[in-house]
């Protein structure tokens, strides 16, 4: 609960403007965001450099950590590119889809709740 107390009862104004509010450890509620996986799938198409190149671009990768991602990928089916909140992982999804497309590759990227 929070409470104003006022330590000016001669305010005429009546506007509070001295009042002491008094902020408790419950008034005070740090909610965790929800976080979304960014999981790319593996297709039989989508040349490996393509791939590599694309995490290196749009998730700002290393070389080393964009090939270790590509090759979870290739070898397991799919693989986390990255982990964020809902409206930055959707962009995520967004750019890799479109540019995918434009460069008419079948590659696939999808969203999971963490
Ligand atoms: N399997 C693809 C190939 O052999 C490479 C690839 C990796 C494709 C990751 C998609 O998300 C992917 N060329």
């Amino acid at each position: 609960m929070i409470k104003s107390i006022s330590n000016n009862s001669s305010n005429s104004n009546n506007d509070n403007l001295n009042d002491v509010v008094l902020v408790t450890k419950e008034d005070i509620k740090i909610k965790k965001p929800k976080l979304y996986k960014v999981i790319l799938l593996n297709d039989d198409y989508t040349p490996m450099e393509y791939v590599v190149s694309l995490l290196k671009s749009i998730f700002s990768k290393t070389q080393t950590q964009a090939v270790n991602i590509m090759l979870t990928v290739h070898q397991k089916g799919s693989g986390v590119c990255g982990v964020y909140t809902l409206e930055i992982a959707e962009t995520k999804v967004e750019t890799v889809m479109k540019r995918a497309k434009s460069d008419q590759h079948p590659l696939q990227c999808i969203l999971e709740k963490e």
